[in-house]
């Protein structure tokens, strides 16, 4: 890809039909036993990029009660970022993955809406530079059966990623989760990563590369608990109000302090245009203890098969 400086609109233009390649790198890529195939490297345009970043000084929200976001608009270089969204898309292996819910004896199978992949482990477990998994305390080699599933470690595209955003936040992270919205009609409902696996007060950082998408904010609903019933209006989610966030290719928002706790986060389906050309989303937490591993690879790797994108269909699809 050329150095060249495009705004969001001349690259979803179609000017010409032929595609523009992604720069390659020429150092080795990384890979795992646990990884499908191997993920290529940064290129070195997209690195030099990199060392900009944040583009910006990030803006405090926190006008609301329960409310503390650090708001990046955006976080990654403009010129790059698109660059960067279709290296991932292309270099990435993704999963749609199923699972049932179960809600008193009635069974649901739920099929994820939108590609996701994981990458990390615990805090009680570590990567040792040889790519096998430590024990955290003693650094001894864990015992077979301290996890059902299989961590990965971050390839270095997220790598980079992650020590960046470290280093612009102040927090420390050791997952990170990616998110591929094919289109308008891929999505993630309301919830809040409030997981007791995360600890108080989790900080998680969520970058967007790719199409626009809004993010929408709304309190959680006054707990029961903790409320007398002496018929007063309930009080929080009357004085808050919910919030949109138009969020573009590079911008990044970290969620921190008692958001979690108290706030509701979705990405809705969305009609138009601009969607159906793809989505992708980082996000980097940390958790705390071996639940978290477990959560995290059930619900975005599963047992099903993996995908990866087809530059010649213009799609992610089942990876053979
Ligand atoms: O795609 C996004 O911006 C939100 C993703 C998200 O909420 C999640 O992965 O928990």
């Amino acid at each position: 890809m050329s150095s060249k400086k495009r705004t969001l609109d001349t690259f979803f233009t179609p000017t010409s039909t032929k595609k523009a390649k992604i720069e390659e790198s020429q150092e080795p890529p990384s890979n795992h036993p646990t990884y499908p195939f191997p993920v290529p490297q940064l290129s070195q345009s997209i690195l030099n990029g990199l060392e900009l970043a944040p583009e910006v000084k990030g803006k405090v929200i926190n006008d609301q009660p329960d409310l503390d976001l650090l708001y990046f608009q955006p976080y990654i270089p403009k010129d790059i970022s698109l660059d960067l969204f279709r290296f991932l898309r292309q270099s990435l292996f993704f999963y749609k993955v199923q699972y049932t819910i179960k809600r008193g004896s009635v069974e649901t199978n739920i099929t994820t809406p939108r590609y996701t992949t994981v990458f990390g482990v615990d805090e009680s477990s570590q990567f040792a530079p040889d790519g096998s998994l430590v024990d955290s305390a003693t650094k001894r080699p864990i015992p077979k059966d301290r996890y059902k599933c299989r961590p990965r470690p971050l390839p270095q595209c997220l790598e980079a990623l992650r020590m960046l955003t470290e280093a612009s936040t102040g927090e420390t992270y050791n997952f990170c989760l990616v998110n591929y919205y094919a289109s308008g009609n891929d999505s993630i409902s309301y919830h809040s990563d409030d997981e007791r696996f995360l600890g108080a007060n989790p900080a998680i950082a969520s970058f967007s590369l790719g199409a626009k998408r809004d993010f929408l904010m709304k309190h959680k609903p006054p707990s029961k608990a903790g409320h007398l019933n002496t018929g007063d209006v309930p009080t929080l989610q009357a004085e808050s109000k919910s919030l949109k966030l138009p969020l573009g290719s590079g911008d990044m928002i970290l969620m921190r302090g008692p958001t979690q706790s108290n706030w509701l986060h979705s990405i809705p389906k969305r009609k138009g245009a601009d969607a159906e050309k793809g989505r992708i989303n980082i996000t980097f937490r940390k958790a705390m203890v071996k639940a978290g591993t477990e959560n995290y690879y059930t619900y975005n790797v599963g047992s099903g098969g993996v995908s990866k994108w087809d530059e010649a269909k213009g799609e992610v699809m089942p990876w053979k």
